[in-house]
């Protein structure tokens, strides 16, 4: 028999990936294990302990399956192999096995709107146009619009048989056409596959790009320079997603989370809402947007707007929508350079502030590995330093093309290149990642700044880890800002019943006065701080 739902105080029904806390591994960046300089399963069966001792629920690894890599690992060539650079399926099964043994969770990443153009799939569908597998892709006979990349230039690229095939990211990126019932059935078969060894759920790449409309219309003009707002809105997205989810995952006890690239929070609930039976959650964008202009490039941003978007994502779900809380991920910069202050003064704390904003939110949080160790930003100064297919291709685009000087490029890639949070994890002030040569060079501050002494960050994320697993209030609790336009101070309650929290948060490194209880604070990252407080001041107060 099936026991009943538990409903907490204020109406939200408690399921586990509510209440866990999800840490993302990028593998090729976590830890080489065998020396050849590319981080591997094995590598992050060695470091279980780490990610163990954060008291962290769920592994979310990033994609480790057989991929030319054009994409780091976004471009899959077989969804069933293991990608050599990683170890076989025998490490694959052996991490499971140690992550469940670990009493924790692992969820992979499902990269389904497009595979990798050396996809079986793929060479057989651009191999004639009357190949069986020709309609698993999209293809015309002409360039039917000025669909635009996510990563520069045109969406369609002509093939050898004279025919325009659709890529909304890289030309080694094919869209697959999920229109056609044949290909749905083989993305569910592969997800069966996964499952059925035992993982736990999946990240969903790019997940509402999968359906498009067919009329294929030019994009319209406030949508150029974003026109994942246009790529979002397909007519069949939910459809497919109901479809996928009667069908594989209702047949499983396994948290979805998508990444919803182009979903507005208005448009949010449409996609997990639980009475719709689509997704469990989304990666919603408009946190790490807050400092994007229009544009899509870097403008400084304000913590007033930081706090609209918590408020309004609150607003926009009800009890039936569970929220994510993220400030980066490998397609972000690090977490202490873009929203705290990584001058080595305030570093430390500006990072333990940071992890107390995930930590004390309404939503599943999702930690990004090395931001538990103070990771900072890269600065860059010559293209070849990065390594990213997005940097390179813009660096061709606008800088080559005369459209941008070299400085300006540079002093926009330092703030949002996704290379900064690629780059390899220092274990230790040796560098500590490989005995070989890295893949990627690691940041040339890994002598001060990696996990040994980034321990007190470290150890930060526990004790907050630990709260929120003791207090529901801090899961479930209503969220209130209690002073939304203060400029400096995020400060809000979560209230769950009788439990009432109160979070403190000094977002600036100035000495600032603010009304707080005399009692002291159950968290903190200063010791026993009481009165005004001070630069970049974290507090959790327990108010009953
Ligand atoms: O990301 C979607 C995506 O478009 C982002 O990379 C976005 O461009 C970036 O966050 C800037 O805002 C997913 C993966 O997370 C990413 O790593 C892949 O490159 C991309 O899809 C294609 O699979
Ligand atoms: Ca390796």
């Amino acid at each position: 028999m099936q026991t009943p739902d538990e409903i907490t105080p204020n109406g939200y029904v408690r399921r586990w990936w509510k209440e866990a806390v999800v840490y993302q591994v990028y593998p090729r960046s976590f830890y080489d294990s065998n020396g050849d300089g590319i981080g591997d399963l094995r590598g992050i069966i060695a470091k279980l302990d780490h990610i163990k001792g954060l008291g962290v629920d769920v592994i979310w690894l990033s994609p480790h399956f057989d991929s030319p890599n054009a994409d780091n690992g976004y471009d899959i060539r077989d969804y069933r192999r293991v990608g050599t650079e990683f170890g076989t399926m025998a490490d694959f099964d052996a991490l499971l096995a140690a992550i469940k043994a670990a009493g924790m969770r692992l969820i992979i990443d499902l990269v389904v709107n497009h595979t990798s153009d050396e996809h079986a799939w793929f060479a057989e569908s651009r191999s004639s146009r009357d190949n069986s597998k020709r309609d698993y892709y999209i293809w015309s006979d002409h360039k039917p619009n000025d669909w635009t990349s996510i990563f520069g230039g045109p969406a369609w690229t002509q093939d050898k048989s004279g025919d325009w095939y659709l890529h909304l990211f890289d030309p080694k990126q094919p869209d697959l056409n999920w229109d056609n019932p044949a290909v749905r059935q083989d993305v569910y078969d592969l997800m069966r596959f996964w499952l059925d060894k035992g993982v736990d759920g999946f990240r969903m790449d790019v997940i509402p790009f999968i359906s498009k409309d067919k009329t294929f219309p030019d994009l319209p003009e406030d949508l150029r320079a974003k026109p994942q707002y246009v790529y979002a809105n397909g007519p069949h997205v939910h459809d497919y997603l109901h479809e996928m989810n009667r069908d594989v995952l209702s047949q499983y006890d396994v948290m979805t989370v998508g990444e919803a690239f182009g979903v507005t929070l208005a448009d949010t609930p449409k996609l997990v809402d639980e009475r719709r039976q689509e997704l469990d959650m989304i990666f919603q964008f408009a946190a790490v947007e807050v400092d994007r202009g229009p544009d899509g490039r870097w403008t400084p941003w304000r913590l007033t707007d930081l706090k609209a978007v918590f408020a309004r994502q609150d607003a926009a779900l009800d009890r039936h929508c569970w929220p994510t809380v993220f400030l980066s991920n490998h397609d972000n910069p690090r977490i202490v350079s873009r929203f705290g202050d990584d001058s080595p003064q305030w570093r430390e704390k500006s990072a333990m502030l940071l992890a107390t904003l995930i930590l004390t939110m309404k939503g599943t949080p999702f930690i990004y590995q090395g931001d538990e160790m103070g990771l900072t930003n890269c600065a860059f100064s010559d293209i070849s330093q990065f390594n990213d297919l997005w940097t390179v291709n813009a660096w061709r685009e606008e800088v080559e093309s005369g459209q941008w000087p070299p400085e300006a490029f540079f002093a926009n890639q330092n703030k949002l290149s996704r290379d900064h949070a690629r780059m390899p994890i220092p274990w230790t002030a040796d560098g500590g990642f490989t005995t070989g040569t890295p893949w990627f060079a690691l940041n040339p501050n890994f002598a001060e700044i990696n996990a040994t002494t980034g321990q007190g960050i470290y150890d930060h994320y526990a004790r907050l880890i630990a709260l929120r697993h003791a207090n529901p209030a801090l899961v479930y609790g209503d969220y209130e800002d209690i002073a939304p336009d203060h400029p400096q101070v995020f400060a809000y309650r979560r209230t769950l019943g009788d439990t009432s929290l109160l979070i403190i948060l000094n977002f600036s490194s100035n000495t600032v006065a603010f009304d707080c209880p005399a009692q002291a604070p159950v968290v903190t990252n200063y010791d026993g701080s009481t009165g005004a407080l001070a630069g970049w001041d974290a507090r959790i107060y327990r108010l009953d």
